[in-house]
């Protein structure tokens, strides 16, 4: 059988043995109870991580992101926020459907975030005008190619917020990456943020789950809200145990993924026409844009998983190529190989 190397996203890990161990040993409870001993040590644990004062665990990166985003606005609050966001991209509208949240959606070139920018656009208090309320930054940047956000301009953006009384919301789906790529502690990344949320079940390769990490007040009224998704549940302490192992086993590691990406994109830096969106990539994440080639985004893909490559779409002209724990640095040059035949051929 032909072997599949799946670089759609690094959401397409499965649990290993061991990780599955754990799921099977663990100590659960009725976690809407708040009785589950082993989701208590996988937040006093990622709190801890983070420098905050509690955590809270979720089903997933989007969940986590609109609980956090419902926690913090009221209807016909405003929300600034990157028009490449995961959040203004991906999640479906939630923060229009389920918060009545307005979202403004500012440029942000190269996926970064400018305090000049934000002053310029924070609504001043006035009858006719939305209440500007949260600013949501996203580190690294999934759409900006898997970029590492600088610190000094999350800090900036984080300082312009606070002094006009905004709240700050990060999310931190990969700041895991960001700070095995940057040497950046994570307690430092998340210093300005009010909230943050970050997930188990992408490079760490847990099956499920995410986290959103803030104050003791705001987890509380965040618990609330993730009732009110339907998102209490129970004896989740088997789910939690994978995110445990994940942490432990698979964090100090991410930087073989950012390696094989790395190596990647140097097996395919000369294709004529080739262009990366972050370039060189700095973690896992390869974005290209392949306009100049002369070549279809549909048809690379299409021709791509007859060869057993596989990868999604990203924009009219961009694909994304995702490493993780299961791709090798061979199967990253199998990889090469077939999307350069394909690519000028
Ligand atoms: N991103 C997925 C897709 O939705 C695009 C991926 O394959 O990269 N924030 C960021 C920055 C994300 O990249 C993602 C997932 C999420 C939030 C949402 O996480 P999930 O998929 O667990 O809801």
């Amino acid at each position: 059988m032909m072997r599949i190397i799946d670089l759609r996203s690094d959401t397409v890990t499965r649990p290993t043995k061991g990780m599955r161990l754990t799921m099977a040993d663990a100590i659960v409870g009725d976690d809407v109870f708040e009785d589950d001993p082993t989701v208590k040590q996988l937040e006093a644990h990622v709190a801890g991580l983070f420098g905050k004062e509690a955590s809270l665990f979720v089903a997933s990166g989007t969940m986590g992101n609109q609980v956090c985003l419902k926690t913090w606005g009221a209807p016909g609050d405003e929300v600034i926020l990157d028009v490449e966001s995961h959040i203004a991209n991906y999640e479906v509208g939630t923060a229009a459907a389920f918060a009545g949240l307005q979202l403004r959606m500012i440029d942000c070139p190269d996926g970064i975030m400018r305090a000049a920018t934000i002053k310029d656009i924070i609504r001043a208090d006035d009858i006719h005008h939305p209440k500007t309320k949260i600013v949501c930054l996203e580190n690294t940047h999934n759409r900006g190619g898997g970029i590492v956000v600088p610190l000094e301009e999350m800090n900036a953006v984080a300082e312009v917020a606070h002094e006009r009384g905004l709240i700050v919301h990060l999310d931190g789906a990969r700041i895991w990456n960001a700070s095995a790529a940057s040497g950046v502690p994570l307690s430092d990344y998340a210093a300005g943020a009010d909230s943050l949320m970050c997930c188990l079940s992408k490079g760490l390769g847990a099956p499920i789950g995410s986290m959103i990490v803030g104050s003791k007040d705001f987890i509380a009224r965040a618990r609330r809200t993730r009732k009110m998704f339907g998102g209490g549940m129970r004896q989740v302490g088997i789910l939690a145990a994978p995110g445990l192992y994940a942490l432990q086993h698979n964090l100090p590691r991410l930087s073989e993924d950012h390696k094989k990406a790395a190596l990647f994109a140097e097996k395919i830096r000369g294709i004529d026409g080739v262009r990366f969106i972050s370039d060189p990539p700095q973690t896992n994440i390869v974005v290209l844009d392949i306009a100049n080639t002369g070549k279809a985004v549909p048809d690379v893909l299409v021709q791509l998983r007859a060869a057993g490559v596989l990868m999604v779409p990203f924009g009219k002209t961009r694909i994304r190529a995702v490493t993780h724990l299961d791709v090798t640095a061979e199967d990253m040059n199998a990889a090469a190989d077939t999307l350069t035949r394909i690519l000028t051929g």
